[in-house]
């Protein structure tokens, strides 16, 4: 571009040489004019013939230098008008109509959310409000508990799935505070709340399965960050997002002195991308009580060959509503036991066995509730 604009500069010389020129011939033509009246008498034949003959050749090329100027112009403004365009940063033509239309099309976000604030202060003394939560949380949802950021495209579409049943103080809880920290992670999400109907025995893993397989139905999710209601992340750097490998993101739970209650714990929140999920055939059905179904799901990662990574110790701890045990999901000193069977099963039982009745499906503005028959055995 600046190259183009030293080629115009000697054209802009040339432009002024030649008005001079013009002012000049002018002048002389003038001068001539009078010079002919003036001296007419004065003047034999020949001479008085000689200058017409010079003014008509003067006023001619006059004429023709006029034409010429005119043209001469009339480039210069199209030479002046590309040397704007030239000055427009180069960009796609559709996003210069685009712009026109008001809908410019969004950067991606960067892969480090530049919005986070590390540890965070987190309290359950009180019971909240749902006005409460929907003032700290509601802004920018879409509904049902989606949000996508709005300044970037982000590349992790995540569904977030928790096994719920009679927990509504700890879903305040949860949506207060998780609501704000996923929109700084800039993550494309949304939140789906699997109510197990009726009072049969509880099953976490396969309501995480209708979670997976309900929340897909909505939305072309990448990545699913299955978690339990009652743990709330203490550093927003425990990004809900997925990685090469699944990832057990509850790595420091304060129940558990904010260390790894054993080497292969997989339980509290994890995270899977699709094809993770789909390689170790989703969860186990059959885990029907408290206990084992997270041994279980940790057993069919590696069963695959795939490891486990985690965030560390800082970044991972999190804070866990406290609680009495629930009726209704008590220990089953069954459970155990299956974890033998695993090599065995995994392949049959999962997503590709999953049966279950939809009894209906709830959009609230801060997540989605999928009340669900997930025919508990008694
Ligand atoms: N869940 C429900 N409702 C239930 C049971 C379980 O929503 O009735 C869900 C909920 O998401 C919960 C998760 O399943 O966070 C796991 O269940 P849990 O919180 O009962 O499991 P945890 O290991 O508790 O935290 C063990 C029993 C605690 C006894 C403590 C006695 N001091
Ligand atoms: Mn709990």
């Amino acid at each position: 571009m600046p190259s183009d604009q030293e080629d115009r500069k000697p054209n802009n010389k040339l432009a002024d040489w030649r008005d001079s020129c013009l002012l000049s011939s002018f002048a002389l033509l003038l001068f001539l004019f009078r010079c002919l009246i003036y001296f007419r008498a004065k003047m034999n034949r020949l001479l008085r013939i000689i200058l017409i003959v010079v003014l008509l050749a003067v006023s001619f090329m006059l004429a023709v230098w006029l034409n010429n100027d005119h043209s001469y112009t009339h480039d210069h403004r199209f030479a002046e008008l590309s040397l704007m365009a030239d000055m427009i940063p180069e960009e796609p033509k559709e996003s210069i109509v685009s712009k026109f239309n008001g809908s410019s099309p969004l950067p991606p976000c960067p892969p480090t959310p530049p919005g986070l604030v590390g540890p965070l202060r987190i309290e359950f003394e009180w019971i909240r409000s749902m006005s409460d939560v929907r003032k700290a949380s509601g802004e920018n949802l879409q509904g049902g508990g989606r949000y996508k950021p709005l300044d970037c495209i982000s590349q992790h579409k995540v569904a977030i799935i928790i096994p719920y049943r009679n927990r509504k103080d700890h879903l305040k809880h949860w949506l207060y505070y998780l609501h704000p920290i996923l929109k700084r992670q800039q993550v494309d999400y949304g939140v789906y709340v699997i109510n197990q109907h009726g009072e049969g025995t509880f099953n976490r893993a396969k309501l995480l399965n209708v979670g997976y397989v309900e929340s897909l139905k909505e939305y072309a999710y990448d990545c699913f960050v299955f978690s339990d209601v009652d743990l709330v992340p203490m550093d927003d750097r425990n990004l809900y997002r997925c990685h090469g490998e699944p990832r057990h993101m509850a790595s420091a739970m304060d129940k558990f002195g904010f260390q790894m209650p054993y080497t292969n714990y997989f339980g509290g929140v994890v995270a899977l991308s699709r094809e993770q999920y789909m390689r170790i055939n989703g969860f186990p059905n059959n885990y029907w009580g408290w206990g084992a179904e997270d041994d279980d799901m940790h057993k069919r990662i590696t069963l695959k060959g795939m490891a486990v990574s985690r965030p560390d110790s800082r970044v991972g701890m999190y804070k866990m509503v406290r609680h009495l045990r629930d009726t209704h999901n008590e220990v089953n000193p069954q459970n155990p036991g299956q974890l033998h069977n695993t090599a065995r099963t995994m392949d049959t039982d999962g997503i590709n066995s999953l049966i279950y009745s939809l009894i209906k499906i709830e959009k609230d503005e801060l997540y989605t509730m999928i009340d669900v028959d997930i025919h508990a055995p008694n």
